[in-house]
């Protein structure tokens, strides 16, 4: 951190400027103007492969400089945060290297494309943590209000002893056989495809809730469409398709079983051709006392069972997740005002400032990130051999 007035500036460098970079700019921008935060971030440099495109994205989303050379970020002083914003394949050797250089990371998710790659990361984030230097996962629904006040909840004994667990990741962008091939579902860049992509998510989402780790999953991947047009631009999820067409070599969609540590069970779904489904990432928990139930298209409300009422009154009551005493959510509007998307990026940016002020590991680390990478990587194991597979 360098200090200029009173407030300690922390330097910014982020890697990548398509959908996530523009996620994760606006979370910069926005994190210390709503949040009283102990560090100021700075967005100093913007580093991406085009020169062109990096300048045009630097200066649209509000970065003093445009660079070309990630590396060439590890040796400024002015640079404390490097934000890996590029798809998997460059995670492992760009978070190893920033950490080697003393600079704190924040990795987009899925952390790595496998699990030897995530072991490196990890490895790398301890001896880091040992010189104060601190890294963190990019799971950002963690940090939608309605999913910290379900993890509240159970943490609290409010569902009991917890029994199922019913998540799904719902989008519909490449039901279209036309879709253009996007490098979502380029297995070298990708890692893999809704597995990976949304279904890191839930995995992330249902551990985090629940405060329980997957011990062991049975699942079955499958491509629907395994060849599609070739694309010539990218834009967001999408992008313009061209006359030729290349592999898909990705999973369309995931589905699979898993038991948790403590012996409660859970059924994950992860797909791109949920026709209709945009961004539904839903999660369903059943305890012994109550239950809950989350769904992303509609993420100020978190359904809550309080199994304990009188059953002559009780049922699920929407819970409209904007009130100042919920997660985040005093920083923000009035109460009943809502938040949307990108607020989850603005909060995880600001948790990660707030855990590098007080000297702390910001969750979820690298070491949360290998171990969804490893219940990944059972999941691939386990749809390739038809069997159950311990994580
Ligand atoms: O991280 C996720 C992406 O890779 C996003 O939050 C949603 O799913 C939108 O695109 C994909």
């Amino acid at each position: 951190m360098t200090t200029s007035g009173t407030t300690p500036e922390l330097g910014v460098a982020m890697i990548g400027h398509a959908f996530m970079g523009a996620a994760h700019s606006q979370a910069w921008r926005v994190a210390p103007r709503f949040f009283d935060l102990p560090a100021r971030p700075v967005m100093s440099v913007l580093a991406g492969r085009d020169p062109d495109r990096t300048r045009a994205a630097a200066e649209r989303l509000g970065w003093a400089e445009a660079v070309t050379d990630w590396k060439s970020v590890l040796d400024r002083d002015d640079v404390h945060v490097v934000d890996i914003c590029t798809p998997g394949d460059t995670h492992a050797e760009i978070a190893i290297a920033a950490l080697d250089a003393g600079k704190h990371v924040l990795c987009e998710k899925p952390m790595a494309n496998t699990v030897d790659e995530a072991v490196a990361m990890a490895e790398a984030a301890a001896r880091a943590a040992q010189r104060g230097v601190r890294a963190m996962v990019g799971f950002s629904y963690r940090r939608v209000p309605a999913l910290g006040l379900a993890r509240d909840l159970v943490a609290q004994g409010r569902l009991g002893r917890i029994h199922h667990v019913r998540a799904q990741y719902l989008q519909d962008w490449i039901v279209d056989p036309a879709a253009p091939l996007s490098w979502r579902l380029d297995k070298d860049k990708a890692g893999s495809g809704a597995l990976g992509d949304i279904g890191a998510h839930i995995v992330d989402a249902a551990q985090f809730i629940l405060g329980d780790t997957i011990s062991e999953v049975m699942g079955t991947l499958v491509t629907f469409v395994p060849e599609r047009p070739l694309a010539t631009s990218h834009s967001g999820l999408s992008g313009t398709a061209s006359e030729e067409t290349g592999p898909v070599t990705v999973d369309d969609a995931a589905l699979f079983l898993a038991r948790f540590g403590s012996g409660a069970l859970g059924s994950f779904e992860a797909t791109r051709f949920a026709n209709g489904r945009k961004n539904a990432l839903r999660i369903e928990v059943n305890g012994s006392a109550g239950s809950l139930a989350f769904d992303f298209e509609d993420m100020n409300v978190l359904e809550f069972f309080d199994g304990t009422e009188d059953p002559a009154v009780s049922g699920f009551r929407r819970i409209l997740v904007t009130e100042p005493q919920h997660p985040y959510v005093g920083a923000w509007w009035p109460a009943g005002h809502g938040l949307g998307y990108e607020h989850a990026f603005t909060h995880q940016a600001v948790d990660l400032v707030r855990a590098i002020a007080a000297g702390v590991d910001p969750a979820p680390t690298f070491a949360d990130g290998l171990q969804v990478q490893r219940v990944l990587a059972a999941v691939e194991d386990s749809a390739a051999s038809r069997t159950w597979q311990q994580v």
